[in-house]
């Protein structure tokens, strides 16, 4: 198991690199998207948030892959302060809008996608995660409930009343001149559907590069958010994401918070399930309270979920994956952000250590040991 930090386009410069390696990083996860963009109720000092039916901000330029040489360069200033790039998390709906959609443009879009594999393997990073998602994550509020008061995130009940507007897709805003009116709903099968036509047409290109796609399940994990049908909401629904194309190419962003909010199944189970299969490319950990669709983000120490023990269970699997925090309680001080990625941290490298540590080794392993051992 490797620890990484996940970083936001704004915070890819040499003070966070530091910052994360300060923290105990071995590996950073990239965002390339800047969910942020022209956000009315999204601080970059938080986890992107938007309102219940606010989206997070503006999409890039539609007209603008990241470039080979950018990816390269990218790679060059995590080096030079002593980090892996593990991989970039999400795509921009400017560029695949329309396969999410199935709209005119889909060609084109599946076309953006293999040319970004393809630079990503040239440039040697070899996981993106996606989250094939047309609502995205949306719904959820802010508000003060946190341990301490700390912010938090979380759902105040079910987000279908407002259904999702033409020209948002993935809680972004693709189109600022889409005309009026709601995005199509569409049933379950067509999405999947459409995910099928995704992997069929990008895991050969994918799989040539030397790249994983990661799939992130849906947040919140709600049959349907905004009108829109969601794919991955119950654990077993990863089993059918694997199954429908084989290929060591086709793995999971396997999302530990997402996964304790969903009704059915376990946590510890579907850790257990995909990490055998060797499936996880990356893994988010995030603790929670509750399910959807009530349900709050937590600390990491606190929350519905024994994190020793799906720590534990990653060991005894053998992951050697990247293990990241996810979101995190705002944190009151200057810089909430830090402070709740580095109490994260701090939870997750001293978990690591004892887990790591020879079972005769001392006593003081002897509560690990047993943990070890569910
Ligand atoms: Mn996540």
């Amino acid at each position: 198991m490797k620890v990484g930090l996940g970083l936001y386009r704004h915070m890819l410069t040499r003070e966070y690199y530091d910052f994360a390696r300060q923290a105990g990083c071995t590996h950073v996860i990239v965002h390339l998207v800047d969910y942020f963009k022209q956000g009315a109720n999204n601080p970059r000092q938080n986890q992107p948030t938007g309102g219940k039916y606010q989206p997070w901000g503006v999409a890039g330029d539609p007209e603008k892959l990241w470039t080979l040489a950018e990816l390269m360069q990218l790679g060059k200033e995590i080096e030079d302060a002593g980090l892996i790039f593990a991989g970039i998390e999400n795509l921009d709906p400017a560029h695949w809008h329309d396969i999410l959609l199935d709209g005119p443009r889909r060609p084109r879009h599946i076309e953006n996608v293999k040319t970004i594999i393809r630079r990503m393997g040239e440039a040697g990073i070899p996981v993106l995660g996606y989250n094939f998602s047309i609502a995205g994550v949306c719904g959820r509020v802010t508000m003060p409930a946190g341990r301490g008061g700390a912010l938090i995130v979380g759902m105040d009940g079910p987000a279908d009343e407002e259904p999702l507007p033409k020209g948002i897709v993935w809680n972004m805003i693709y189109d600022p001149n889409a005309p009026p009116g709601a995005q199509p709903a569409i049933s379950h099968e067509e999405l999947w559907r459409r995910l099928q036509r995704f992997l069929e047409d990008v895991i050969p290109v994918a799989e040539q590069s030397g790249v994983r796609l990661a799939a992130h399940p849906d947040d919140p994990p709600m049959p349907t958010m905004r009108g829109q049908p969601r794919l991955v909401y119950q654990p077993h629904m990863y089993q059918r994401l694997l199954d429908l194309a084989p290929s060591s190419s086709n793995a999971l962003e396997l999302c530990v918070g997402t996964i304790a909010e969903m009704t059915e199944g376990s946590a510890y189970e579907a850790v257990d399930q995909y990490s055998r299969q060797g499936k996880i490319a990356y893994l988010h950990l995030r603790n929670v309270v509750g399910k959807v669709p009530y349900y709050r983000e937590t600390f990491i120490d606190e929350g519905d979920v024994d994190m020793l023990r799906i720590l534990s269970i990653l060991h005894r699997n053998h992951f050697d994956g990247v293990v990241i925090p996810d979101h995190t309680p705002q944190m009151s001080c200057s810089a909430p952000w830090h402070a709740g990625m580095a109490h994260t941290l701090g939870f997750i490298l001293a978990t690591k250590a004892a887990l790591d540590q020879p079972p005769e080794s001392s006593n003081q392993t002897s509560a690990l040991g047993n943990i070890q051992k569910t």
